[in-house]
């Protein structure tokens, strides 16, 4: 072979070796939302869009949404039952009334889950984690409209390491505020009903 080419092959594959030494490594949660990639289990929470009976480890009526959630070593699984058409939303870890929540908010239209990560702006006012210069971390969301009633699930890392966010300790209670809109999917309109309550983020 031409010692050329050999020394060119050489240092093609130092190149290699050094750009591959030099890439961030798997991380544990991804830091860009978006399609569902998620590592499942039977043991874990299935993102589908249906809740079935033992699916999740704590469960909360507030205003007649159903609020399931479970925890795993990276991320936190969350499943809504509103009793309407339009959007549900869950609020996690608030300050004051809304403001700081870590409010993700989905919907179904025509038969697509529509999902994004927000956060309390202020007492009454909420936007995307994008407009005040953070990401959006979902992990995954699935939805269903059937009956009347708006299932959403979706998965979040506990610790997104995002500015808008604050990190979610396993063994830690937080208050949580949920919200739905009986008839519309847009995200801008106000709430039918809302509420306060709390979870308790129990080991996996
Ligand atoms: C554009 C959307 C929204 C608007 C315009 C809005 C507006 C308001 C307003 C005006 C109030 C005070 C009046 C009332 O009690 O009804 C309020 C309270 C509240 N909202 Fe919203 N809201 C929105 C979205 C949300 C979302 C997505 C959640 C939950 C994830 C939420 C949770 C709450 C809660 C829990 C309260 C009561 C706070 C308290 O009394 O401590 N809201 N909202
Ligand atoms: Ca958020
Ligand atoms: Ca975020």
């Amino acid at each position: 072979m031409d010692k050329t080419l050999l020394i060119l092959l050489g240092l093609l594959a130092a190149v290699g070796a050094a750009v591959f030494l030099l890439l961030p490594g798997p991380t544990a949660v991804p830091t860009t939302g978006g399609v569902p990639v998620v590592r499942t289990s039977a043991a874990l929470p299935s993102v589908d869009g249906t809740i079935k009976p033992g699916e999740y480890s704590g469960k909360v009526d507030l205003v007649g949404v159903e609020v399931d959630w479970s925890t795993d070593k990276n991320a936190l699984r969350i499943g809504l039952v509103s009793p309407g058409t339009g959007w549900v939303a869950i609020g996690l870890d608030p300050q004051v009334m809304m403001d700081k929540a870590n409010i993700i908010l989905g919907a179904v239209v025509n038969g697509a889950v529509v999902a994004r990560d927000d956060v309390g702006t202020g007492l009454f006012t909420h936007g995307p984690d994008t407009s005040v210069g953070g990401q959006d971390n979902l992990l995954a969301a699935a939805g269903r409209e059937a009956d009347g009633k708006t299932t959403l699930e979706f998965a979040i890392p506990l610790n997104s390491g995002d500015s808008a966010d604050r990190p979610l300790v396993v063994g830690q209670t937080y208050k949580i505020i949920v919200a739905y809109q009986a008839t519309s999917d847009d995200f801008s309109e106000r709430h039918s009903r809302r509420a306060a309550g709390e979870i308790t983020l129990t080991a996996p």
